[in-house]
């Protein structure tokens, strides 16, 4: 089992190591020496952010531990991560990784992937087109192979209490099938204040890392995707408009992270957290791409075991 499953969520402490513009090159020597292999596997195509690496302190070390290392490297710490840090260094992401895991102080460090979003089928308007739900051969596929919505819908058709976060591009919570199922921050108004407390200003519908605004749908960025599979999640069923999501009822939580080009480990990160912190117990990650990520399995087993309590 991988260490960090054990761990309690008051140990999690990540870095996120930025490139900045100018690396002392001479100090480079009185570096410890890295380790031959890094530890984080990696397909060939992997893209991660230049720059950019996610570090995790051992166990019950203080963020002052990484002081020395990351003046030596020319880094700083940038942004805050769920439980964890920042910081900056002027090195090729590999050396970063090898340079900071080889401190005593660091448990791991990897690089902050970037991830994409997954093959979609478009749909057209309609619940006769979704042979996902419905297969009668209609596409010219086996009739049958779905999942059984209607027998399901015979169940259950959803809940208004069930909040799904839906962490992809930003969704259009305009859109007339999904308007009425879009959640709703109960501790937030659009007043320009951050009503709730948790740094985020108006985060009235969700919010997006990408951009790191309160407007989670952006037209300009392309957010069809995350609009796409908030249809698939929760499309209003039974309203005589477009398609019907798997759920007739529910509550869609956009938490965009995913901008035209991508987006950031680190952002995903955050959104989970916050799904977690908001009432989400669902979460929608239709996306891919990168390494094996330990920051997100880390989070995304924490954001588990707290939807469970
Ligand atoms: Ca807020
Ligand atoms: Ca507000
Ligand atoms: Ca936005
Ligand atoms: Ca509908």
């Amino acid at each position: 089992m991988p260490r960090w499953f054990s761990m309690s969520c008051a140990s999690i402490l990540l870095v996120v190591v930025a490139l900045s513009a100018s690396f002392a090159g001479g100090e480079a020597g009185a570096q410890p020496e890295p380790p031959e292999e890094p530890s984080f596997q990696t397909p060939e195509d992997a893209e991660f952010v230049p720059g950019q690496i996610i570090v995790k302190l051992e166990e019950g070390v203080p963020e002052q531990a990484l002081d020395a290392l990351n003046r030596r490297n020319n880094a700083q710490v940038e942004e805050g991560l769920p439980g964890p840090l920042t910081a900056v260094v002027d090195l090729p992401v590999e050396q970063a990784v090898q340079r900071y895991e080889a401190d005593p102080a660091v448990e791991w460090a990897e690089p902050d992937f970037i991830l994409q979003p997954s093959d979609v089928t478009p749909n057209d308007p309609g619940f006769s087109d979704l042979y996902g739900l419905n297969n009668t051969g209609q596409s010219g596929g086996t009739e049958g192979a779905d999942i059984s919505a209607p027998g399901a819908w015979s169940v259950t058709t959803g809940s208004e209490d069930t909040i799904i976060a839906v962490i992809d591009t930003g969704v259009d919570i305009d859109h007339p099938d999904l308007e009425g199922n879009v959640w709703t921050n109960p501790d937030e108004s659009a007043n320009g204040r951050d009503d709730s407390g948790n740094g985020l200003v108006d985060d009235v519908n969700g919010w997006d890392f990408h951009n790191d605004d309160n407007s989670v749908y952006d037209e300009e960025d392309g957010d069809e995707h995350g609009t796409h599979v908030a249809g698939t999640v929760a499309a209003e069923g039974d309203n005589e408009v477009g398609v019907t999501g798997v759920n007739w009822q529910a509550r869609i939580m956009p938490l965009k992270f995913l901008g035209p080009s991508g987006g950031f480990t680190s952002n995903a990160v955050k959104a989970i957290d916050y799904a977690v912190d908001n009432g989400a117990t669902i979460s929608n990650n239709s996306w891919g791409g990168g390494g094996e990520s330990q920051a997100w399995l880390m989070f995304r087993r924490s954001a588990e075991r707290r939807v469970k309590r």
